[in-house]
């Protein structure tokens, strides 16, 4: 019998994937209206500029019950107006599915709003492992000057609900204020 070499890869230091069967999905400014306080900020801003990159492993179906997905995103540094990139941020569509993160590198904070729109934030710092219960939206910020990239598990059949984050918004953001982060 045959011991088989690993078909993917997950780079400790950068975590980053390698394989096939890896997907990409990217995040520009031209696609986060809505998103930012300061719209006529995001607008005045380069429109194919990078805001955060995602590569993902699906190895089943989305939709599929029982299977775990993984992921990672890197969000780069940057500000639109006073407010640093962040991620869309989402609830899971099947809203009890719960999500695992941990941060590589980089330094962030995770936002998590509950369905009675309470906020609070965590910071993310390499090494930070964070459980997002179910029925709390979750939005990640990098607060420093170079990119933050952090790991991701979530459940093949939580699927995202970016509609209500993107009608309601977060009931706090994250701003620089003399020069640091503070939740707004
Ligand atoms: C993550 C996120 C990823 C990008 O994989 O999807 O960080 O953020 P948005 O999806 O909010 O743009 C996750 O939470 N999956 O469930
Ligand atoms: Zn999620």
């Amino acid at each position: 019998m045959n011991i088989l070499k690993p078909e993917l890869f997950f780079n400790n230091s950068t975590g980053q994937l390698s394989g096939n069967s890896i997907g990409e999905k990217t995040a520009r400014i031209a696609d986060l209206k809505g998103i930012f306080a300061d719209e006529a900020a995001r607008a005045a801003l380069p429109q194919d500029m990078l805001a955060y990159h995602v590569q993902y492993y699906f190895p089943v179906a989305e939709g599929t019950e029982g299977g775990l997905f993984f992921g990672n995103t890197t969000i780069y540094p940057g500000k639109v107006g006073d407010e640093y990139f962040m991620t869309k941020g989402h609830f899971h569509a099947k809203g009890d599915r719960g999500e695992y993160y941990w941060c590589i590198q980089g330094q962030g904070v995770l936002l998590y709003m509950d369905r009675d729109r309470k906020t609070w934030a965590k910071e993310m710092t390499p090494g930070s492992l964070h459980y997002m219960p179910a029925h709390v939206a979750h939005r990640t910020v990098n607060v420093g000057n170079a990119p933050m990239t952090f790991g991701a598990c979530w459940p093949s059949d939580a699927g995202h609900d970016y509609g209500t984050i993107l009608h309601e918004g977060f009931s706090a953001r994250l701003v620089e204020r003399n020069g640091k982060p503070a939740l707004v």
